[in-house]
């Protein structure tokens, strides 16, 4: 076994670039790879140069020369175009399918040498090739041979920040913003650099740099001018930024008497900033913008809809190729008493509506990032909107930097979810892709967990939720063990012994976090304002529908929030065959049964056990796979460097302690409607 006592401390990411410790590995390798020809002259090629040379002669663990042009076996790396002109030809049917962003690695025979070409149409998707091939090498894959092309499945893959210009991040576990405002643009923090790597090495390309809870303050001159300075840096890596603007900001920055979004001096207003934003950054990606909700401003404020406001955005974008991404994250409590419906009933109607380059953007699920909700019902909804999908990978609602929860389940189980739309195999995933209804646009997009934490994301494991969110984005069909598997092997190591230890703590995480918070559909029981560990008996909120009980109603007969066509009918939401399985107690899967359904206590589940004894039987089951996360991981100590090994150990400690409280608190909270409140454990 090999003893790890180098200390890490996170910084490097998956990016680490360990020696290979495989011996026939390395020994293929070391021939594979005699020399690396970069061909390119401009900034991105630069940067392939410079991540080769470093990697490589890390992995390697001796240096790779980087000729101008390819000598011996070597790895010839450049657009199609400079590959044409060192003798390589890619026949143009494949160039095509490669698209923008594709690249292609393939093994050729050139006179007596063997080459590795990694090709693509543009310099950035030859570094996301780069960065793939990297990845073979650092999870010790066989190189001989090697034939394969890849393209992302959705165009724009978005990193979102809650940042706020004052340096704290909402929802953000992991420290301060990583962008300083207040150096900017005259410094150029090393880590912006770092951070460009991290997203390019896993296909993100874009970033929104501003929390939607938006300070108008970022669409100044003043701060433009320091947005531009981050967008030079993210350029090459083919990383985009957006910016959330808030809608209010003519009124705010320029004292216009209204932002009203129908005023043709308001259009006028956005007009000329959105021009004068592409002055500074000619490739902008656009806005995402929370209007109407929680207490920013939007068009229904001047008596207009959401149409209204973003064909005027949009309008504004669309020269320049800009697009706008409108949340659809409302709740207007005067729409429905039923939080879950508000959304499909406002933007439903505004089906086509909307100029080409809005996406109606939505969370995955209908109340809000909850540690698991079926997929929201606008999706497959909206036939003539592009739908982007909002995905949140900092965990507000689970665990935040303190649990170790893998999240890629998650989301590839609502990607994975049949809408039914256009009849079976109407996937979330082909919504969001376009492929449903044929649009061409595409978009995700996640909040991020980053902050200027050394290790990034507050907790070594959060890291693979970022790595996770980047390869889905880039292909939801990517398995969550693969995902995992590359990234044990790249984070921790190829050890097997760990490798196999830590995807069953990862594959196994969600699930017990669920379990332990809010099995069987549960959903909204955490703490008000910071959202960590439960309140079930929550009620006091200015909200109903931030009430915890509002969510759970649980009484002397049941619990659950009776969404069936008895209830609320939101199950009427969904496309039949699902809104009838929905609908029905027998038929509605157990994971949202407390979603859709108020059910008696002593009703029967599959299991056998009445619904009392299967929420007792979840909430130890979550505590117990904590317990076990935490024994797997002592017996990783010898095979992981101190420092990373001690703050996890801490971390695990922590979780299993609010693991236990989230059992207790639950359990005897609803005991109590039992007349069984003695049940529970001692709080
Ligand atoms: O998840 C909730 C959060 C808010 C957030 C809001 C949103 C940015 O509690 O902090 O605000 O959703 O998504 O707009």
């Amino acid at each position: 076994m090999t003893m790890n006592t180098i200390d890490e401390d996170g910084y490097e990411l998956w990016l680490r670039y360990r020696p290979v410790d495989n011996a026939e590995r390395l020994a293929q390798y070391r021939k594979a790879i005699s020399s690396a020809a970069v061909l390119g002259t401009g900034a991105t090629a630069q940067i392939i140069r410079s991540e080769l040379a470093r990697a490589l002669a890390a992995l390697l663990d001796s240096a790779v020369p980087l000729p101008v042009n390819p000598v011996g076996n070597a790895l010839v790396v450049g657009t199609i175009d400079e590959l044409k002109a060192v003798g390589v030809t890619i026949p143009s049917a494949e160039s095509r399918d490669l698209g923008a962003e594709g690249f292609l690695i393939r093994s050729q025979q050139v006179g007596s040498d063997n080459w590795i070409c990694i090709a693509a149409n543009s310099a950035p998707a030859v570094l996301t090739g780069a960065f793939h091939f990297l990845r073979l090498v650092q999870t010790h894959q066989d190189i001989h041979a090697l034939d394969l092309a890849s393209r992302p499945r959705i165009r724009h893959r978005v990193f979102g920040h809650w940042d706020n210009l004052d340096g704290s991040i909402e929802r953000g576990y992991a420290w301060r913003s990583l962008w300083n405002w207040d150096e900017l643009p005259e410094k150029i923090d090393s880590r912006y650099h770092d951070y460009a790597r991290a997203c390019a090495s896993i296909g993100i390309n874009g970033t929104c740099l501003n929390n939607v809870n938006a300070n108008a303050k970022s669409l100044t001159a003043e701060y433009l001018v320091k947005t531009a300075a981050l967008a030079d840096v993210f350029r090459p890596y083919g990383i985009r930024v957006y910016l959330s603007p808030v809608l209010s900001a003519p009124v705010l920055i320029d004292s216009l008497a209204t932002g009203d979004p129908r005023d043709p001096a308001v259009a006028a207003w956005w007009k000329e900033k959105v021009d004068e934003i592409y002055r500074l950054i000619p490739d902008f990606g656009g806005f995402q913008i929370k209007a109407n909700s929680e207490g920013q401003p939007g068009p229904q404020d001047y008596g207009a809809n959401h149409d209204d406001g973003a064909n005027m955005l949009a309008d504004a974008l669309a020269p320049h190729g800009g697009m706008l991404l409108w949340r659809a994250f409302v709740y207007d409590a005067t729409i429905d008493a039923d939080r879950a419906k508000c959304a499909y009933k406002e933007f439903v109607p505004l089906d086509g509506r909307f100029q080409p380059n809005v996406f109606v953007q939505a969370k995955n699920g209908p109340i809000d990032f909850q540690p698991r909700e079926p997929f929201h019902p606008l999706f497959g909804a909206m036939e003539q909107t592009p739908l982007a999908l909002e995905l949140q990978v900092t965990q507000e609602y689970l665990g935040q930097s303190i649990h170790l929860v893998y999240l890629a389940e998650m989301w590839k189980e609502i990607l994975d979810s049949d809408t039914y739309a256009i009849g079976p195999g109407s996937t979330v995933a082909r919504i969001v892709d376009g492929s449903v209804y044929g649009h061409s646009a595409s978009c995700i997009i996640g909040v991020a967990n980053t902050g200027s934490d050394r290790n990034w994301c507050g907790h070594h494991f959060s890291q693979a939720n970022w790595y996770a969110f980047g390869r889905l984005a880039w292909d939801y069909d990517l398995s969550v063990e693969a995902i995992a598997d590359e990234w044990i092997r790249m984070t921790w190591s190829n050890d097997p012994l760990v490798l196999d230890a830590i995807k069953t703590m990862l594959l196994g995480s969600w699930q017990a976090c669920i379990n332990y918070m809010t099995p069987l559909g549960l959903h909204h029981m955490m703490q008000a304002g910071h959202h960590y560990g439960p309140d079930p008996a929550f009620n006091s909120a200015r909200r109903v529908d931030w009430n915890n009980v509002y969510y759970h109603r649980a009484d002397t007969k049941g619990i659950g929030f009776d969404r069936s066509s008895a209830g609320s009918n939101a199950v009427s939401q969904y496309h039949s065959p699902l809104r009838e399985q929905l609908n029905h107690l027998d038929t509605c899967p157990e994971k949202f049964l407390l979603w859709f359904h108020h059910v008696p206590w002593d009703h029967r589940l599959q299991s056998g056990h009445t619904l009392w004894d299967e929420l007792q039987h979840r909430y130890d089951a979550g505590v117990t796979f904590v317990e076990k996360m935490r024994s797997i991981w002592q017996s990783l100590q010898a095979r992981i460097d101190p420092q990373r090994y001690e703050h996890v150990s801490r971390r695990l400690e922590q979780q299993l302690e609010n693991a236990r409280l989230w059992r207790d608190v639950c359990r005897k909270y609803f005991g109590q409607f039992i007349g069984n409140a003695d049940s529970g454990a001692p709080m």
